[in-house]
């Protein structure tokens, strides 16, 4: 039989990402039903279902299958993160914050909606994530993981994380004398640490040793980082069109960046480095890891 097993042929990427997104999306669909108050659930489901790329949840399952879980073990811890990251650009929109109109190409929350309800709909997101987690995880995952789930994704998104993350941007604006440390503490804390706690979470739902835990937080920091220098780069060279994010934003605006620092070809080599340091770390858990190291390489070659 010269037919190859699933692992042994190429791994396609593409096809991988569009049949997670697809389970995702179902997910998703299914976790946040219309019922009274229908308004406020229309505008969770508005911002949840608006097309992101999943690629936190996606993370989480594929870290949980490599750690030999399944995908239901995780679905609600995956979920649960793709919630946190709308509810925290739902607010990262209001006029409070960036004040943005558009985000993946479509109106934002607060523009439909209204500011009230657009508030509401994050902190109905970022309840339901944890309740979510709580109640539906499988009983075939033992209740200390989902504990420990629930306080990493706790950490991930407070002061500790992105939140704090958040209020040193606000602090940034502006300024042009920001230094690549406060730059750095900004995107560790914005886009790594949730990125860290979807690979970590999906690890400890499986049953990961702490070294185990500790490989897996060297993965997503290190392709947390590289992550926001691609997007930063991004930001200069994509078109308005490619990035729907920033239509209605002024692209000439002046801040710090990666690029800003270091110029685009040095930032992009950094990338590379950082994504070459995250896939060493994948190397002990051998062919399992395929999809974690291809979604590492696509994060510095997405367009998006
Ligand atoms: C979490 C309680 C709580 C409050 C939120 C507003 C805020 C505090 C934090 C801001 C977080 C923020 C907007 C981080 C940026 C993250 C980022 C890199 C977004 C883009 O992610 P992609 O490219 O987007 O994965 P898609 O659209 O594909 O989902």
């Amino acid at each position: 039989n010269l037919q190859k097993t699933p692992q042994e042929a190429t791994f396609n990427l593409l096809a991988y990402l569009k049949e997670r997104q697809k389970i995702c999306e179902a997910a998703l669909d299914k976790a946040i039903p219309i019922i009274y108050p229908e308004k406020i659930y229309e505008s969770m489901r508005y911002s949840l279902l608006a097309g992101g790329k999943r690629l936190r949840p996606i993370l989480c399952l594929a870290t949980c299958e490599m750690m030999g879980g399944t995908i239901e073990m995780a679905m609600p811890a995956a979920c649960a993160v793709e919630m946190i990251h709308t509810m925290s650009l739902i607010h990262d929109d209001l006029p409070a914050m960036d004040n943005d109109d558009y985000r993946r190409g479509k109106l934002t929350n607060h523009k439909i909606y209204g500011d009230a309800v657009a508030i509401l709909a994050g902190d109905g997101l970022l309840a339901y994530a944890f309740e979510m987690v709580a109640t539906q995880t499988p009983d075939s995952v033992p209740k200390d993981r989902v504990l420990q789930v629930v306080a990493r994704l706790g950490r991930a998104l407070g002061a500790a994380g992105l939140v704090g993350g958040q209020v040193v941007d606000l602090d940034s604006e502006g300024k042009l004398d920001i230094s690549l440390e406060t730059l750095t503490f900004i995107h560790n804390h914005k886009t790594a640490a949730l990125l860290e706690a979807c690979v970590v979470c999906g690890g400890i739902i499986a049953g990961a040793s702490p070294e185990d835990v500790q490989r897996l937080t060297r993965y997503s920091q290190n392709i947390g980082l590289a992550f926001q220098i691609v997007d930063d780069i991004l930001d200069i060279t994509a078109t308005t069109e490619q990035l729907g994010k920033s239509a209605g934003k002024d692209l000439t605006a002046k801040k710090v960046t990666y690029p800003s620092l270091w110029g685009i070809e040095e930032s992009r080599t950094k990338a590379q480095q950082l994504i070459e340091a995250a896939c060493a770390e994948l190397k002990p858990f051998g062919k399992p890891a395929q999809p974690l190291e291809a979604i590492a390489h696509f994060i510095t070659s997405r367009n998006n």
